[in-house]
Parts: C-alpha cells; sequence; structure tokens
C-alpha cells in the first residue's frame, strides 16, 4: 500500500470559536495551527480563511497573507486552498484563491443541502468553469463529493475531458444533507472510482475518526481538521489541529501505514516539484 496522504483541513468557513476557542481566523492563528498540523504529520493544508473577526472570505489577498506565514513555518507543505468558501458566495468569490496558482485546490462536484435552509450550490457549469480554470493554471483538482451522484458527475467531465486525471476524490461523508458517514457507504463510494484514482477520506463530527480507519483500511488516503471535527474523544475539545493529526498518525501506525512526506504525496498525486 502507498504510505499515507494526511490533509489538516485546519479551519473551514462555518465553524467557529464558540465552538472551539482554537479556531483560527488570524493570519497568525492561521499559521499556528498549520504549524501544528504539519508537524504532526500532515502534508497538505486545506485552507479556507476569515476575516480576524471570524467571518468567512475568500478575499486573494488574505489568501496570500496567509500562504506566506503557512510558507514561513511550513516550507514544503502543499496548501489546498478552498474554491468551495462558504454558502452563498458568488463563483467569482469562491474562485479568487486560484489566481495564486496554488499546487491543489478543491473542486465541489455538486449540489447539496448543508443544514437548515443552506444550500451549497455547485452547478454542472460552475463545475465546467472551476475545472477549466484549474486546468489553465496547472492546479490539481481534488474532487470533493458530498454524495455518490457528485463521483458520477466527475466520472462523467472526466470522460469528456474537462477534469484531467488521474482523478484524486475527497469523500466528505456524514454532511447534513449528503452521504452518511458509514462503513456501507463509504465501501460504495469507494467502489465507484476507477481503480487509477486516489481518494482521501473525511468524516463529520463524530464520523471522523471510524471513517479515517475504514480509508487507512481500504488504501486511502485521510483529511482530519477543525472544518470537519473539533473533538478529539467524545466531549473533550481538541486543543490543537495537531492533536486531531497525532491521533491519525497513531491509528495509522497501529494499522501499519506509514505517513506520506510532502514529497512522497506529490509523487503520489502526480503533482509537479
Ligand atoms: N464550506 C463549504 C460550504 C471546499 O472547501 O471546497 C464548502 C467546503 C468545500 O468547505
Ligand atoms: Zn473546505
Amino acid at each position: 500500500m502507498e504510505k499515507l496522504i494526511i490533509t489538516a483541513a485546519i479551519s473551514g468557513a462555518e465553524v467557529l470559536k464558540e465552538h472551539n476557542p482554537a479556531i483560527p481566523y488570524t493570519i497568525e492563528e492561521i499559521g499556528r495551527e498549520a504549524e501544528s498540523a504539519y508537524k504532526a504529520g500532515a502534508s497538505i493544508i486545506h485552507l479556507h480563511v476569515r476575516e480576524d473577526d471570524g467571518t468567512p472570505t475568500q478575499s486573494k489577498e488574505r489568501f496570500a497573507a496567509a500562504i506566506a506565514e503557512i510558507r514561513r513555518r511550513c516550507p514544503d507543505v502543499i496548501i489546498q486552498p478552498s474554491t468551495g468558501g462558504a454558502v452563498g458566495m458568488t463563483d467569482e468569490e469562491r474562485l479568487q484563491p486560484t489566481e495564486l496558482n496554488p499546487e491543489m485546490a478543491t473542486l465541489d462536484c455538486g449540489t447539496c443541502n448543508f443544514g437548515g435552509d443552506d444550500i451549497f450550490v455547485n452547478t454542472e457549469n460552475t463545475i465546467i468553469n472551476f475545472a477549466g480554470v484549474m486546468v489553465d493554471r496547472g492546479i490539481k483538482p481534488e474532487c470533493e463529493v458530498f454524495d455518490k451522484g457528485m463521483i458520477d458527475m466527475a466520472l462523467r467531465l472526466h470522460k469528456k475531458g474537462i477534469i484531467p486525471g488521474p482523478l484524486h476524490f475527497n469523500m466528505v461523508m456524514g454532511v447534513n444533507g449528503g452521504i452518511s458517514g458509514t462503513p456501507r457507504d463509504l465501501i460504495f463510494m469507494v467502489e465507484s472510482i476507477p481503480s487509477d484514482a486516489t481518494f482521501t477520506v473525511c468524516g463529520i463530527g463524530r464520523a471522523e475518526f471510524p471513517m479515517i480507519t475504514l480509508s487507512i483500511l481500504l488504501g486511502g488516503h485521510v483529511r482530519v481538521g477543525f472544518e470537519d471535527n473539533v473533538y478529539i474523544e467524545k466531549g473533550v475539545l481538541a486543543a490543537s489541529n495537531g492533536e486531531l493529526v497525532a491521533k491519525a498518525v497513531r491509528i495509522a501506525k497501529e494499522l501499519g501505514r506509514e505517513i506520506a512526506s510532502p514529497a512522497e504525496t506529490r509523487r503520489i498525486l502526480g503533482i509537479k516539484q
């Protein structure tokens, strides 16, 4: 089996200091959380940025400042900005971090409910537009799939030459509006992608550690972090993203999977150095 790629989703757009006081808002806090995850074993930082008061933003300038701070602390880590942003943002807002030519970015592959009245909108034309921008700029897309139909959308657009291969997926398990975070459903998702595709898995809330454990067993990769879950165990808030990554590393080691460095991650995902 390949070494294990660990992605840390350090901030997200929706989770707040009210949920966990360690959620990073400022550039300094984002740098601190990225460094804690990197030192614990993460080779990819999935990045959202905020204003200092916690408001989500896709501002190019804010991303540039956060990326510079992360680079200063973690020179070789792969930085993967979100093009999902927050529910309700326009496509133009969401695409701003691609102007910084990151090595990777997320490509959300469908529309879904996102709790309450929220809808995370990704029409087929949005996906085609975002994929085109990423191809033009040499950005490796990570196809975010919140349900099985989104895998089918990615495969259709790949077949038409719109999303370049080899495909790389993030199976997002347990969003309120997407597929549930159960072993049966994760196996269904994994069996639905081509054999030359790579995949990582994240689980929302209490699904985080069961879902990443199953991914490790299935030969997939893992994502943990405050964006998905703020607890290190039942009722105990995680002190940092690094603590969540360290738990993923412990599980992987118990199961015999070694951890990929950033250079090994670039090779596994076909990202040019
Ligand atoms: N914040 C969610 C609405 C991504 O990063 O591409 C979308 C999201 C997905 O987090
Ligand atoms: Zn995200």
